[in-house]
């Protein structure tokens, strides 16, 4: 397999952190910043994209459906961190609840980006309506996540695909300085509890650059 990424994208860390907990191997292909228009890994311009044999595959959610689906038997070979990886995206009993809430983890992820991504050219949300709106979208999502989330994540028992699509773009957030994002107690101690998770270390934002 190999994984076109930027270090620093939230979507990209999604399917490197269940690529870790799965225990697969990939080829990187690493570029930080924005990718030339020219020569895309995909029609979306975007990253991650994932390279199967002859299988190409664009945004994350497709990838880590993919992932679970295609190599349910990785899993063993994780690093039997607990809880353990959820089998599914989202539970077969709450198939849709959970979709929404994936959903709205996406959305909100996405004005997180569009808020950094306008941050260098002096496009805030106090100098642009659309990004106060953006914002206020972030609150939303978060402020509504917040009534979904349990004292043991989005689904008690198991780390799950909404617990790391929620923690990629929060960290993100934190990493970037885009926006002051805590303050709700459920989410808050998520987020804590992830951040010591080992594929959550194995898959920093800013890796140490190597000397010389
Ligand atoms: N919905 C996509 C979003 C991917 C995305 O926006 N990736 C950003 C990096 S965080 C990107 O490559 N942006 C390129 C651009 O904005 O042109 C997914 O989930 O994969």
């Amino acid at each position: 397999m190999k994984l076109y990424f930027s270090n620093g994208s939230p979507f990209a860390r999604k399917v490197r952190v269940v690529l870790a907990e799965l225990g697969l191997t990939y080829e990187a292909d690493i570029l930080d910043g924005l990718r030339p228009t020219s020569s895309p890994p995909g029609p979306t311009i975007a990253v991650p994209v994932l390279e199967d044999g002859p299988l190409r595959l664009w945004e994350s959610d497709l990838i880590v459906d993919y992932l679970l689906r295609t190599y349910p038997a990785a899993r063993p070979a994780g690093d039997g961190a607990q809880p353990p990886l959820s089998p599914w995206v989202a539970r077969p009993e709450r198939h849709w609840q959970d979709m929404t809430v994936l959903a709205t983890i996406a959305t909100c992820a996405a004005s997180i980006v569009n808020l950094r991504l306008m941050q260098p050219d002096g496009i805030t949300p106090a100098s642009s309506a659309y990004m106060a709106r953006q914002k206020a979208r972030v609150e939303s999502c978060l402020d509504w996540l917040e009534t979904q989330v349990t004292d043991e994540g989005f689904a008690p028992g198991w780390f799950s695909i909404m617990d790391i699509s929620f923690f990629c773009p929060v960290a993100f957030c934190d990493a970037r300085g885009v926006m002051p994002w805590r303050g709700r107690p459920k989410l808050d101690a998520l987020f804590d509890r992830c951040r010591t998770r080992p594929s959550m270390i194995a898959t920093p934002i800013d890796p140490p650059r190597r000397p010389g």
